[in-house]
């Protein structure tokens, strides 16, 4: 019996459901977090070499990290998330700077 939820083809012989043909990716925050002793300077650098960020942009996420304690600096697919962490986490450490990026499931 023919079903109105079912596909038909022309001659309204029944066709299966095609699957979607692409399928989304996980996606993670990187966050950045605070510290006492990291220059409020260096992290407006980091967001805005890392992240692309113009300087009021970087300038907001900074403030909000200083005063919550923690702060979104993008969401990305997994292996561009860890290598942003890789590099900000490097790159605070060659400055002797303490500051923590890290990434969670978004
Ligand atoms: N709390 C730091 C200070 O007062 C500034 C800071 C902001 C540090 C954001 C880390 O992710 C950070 N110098």
């Amino acid at each position: 019996m023919s079903n109105e939820n079912e596909p038909q083809d022309e001659s309204g012989v029944a066709v299966a459901e095609s699957k979607p043909e692409t399928k989304k990716p996980k996606m993670y925050r990187v966050i950045i977090l605070n510290d006492d002793y990291t220059p409020m300077d260096f992290v407006v650098q980091v967001l805005k070499r890392f992240f692309y960020k113009t300087t009021e942009q970087a300038t907001k996420v900074m403030l909000q990290i200083h005063y919550e304690g923690f702060g979104v600096a993008g969401v990305f697919t997994a292996e561009i998330a860890e290598t942003k962490v890789a590099l900000v986490n490097d790159f605070a450490r060659s400055h002797d700077h303490p500051l923590m990026c890290t990434m969670e499931e978004d």
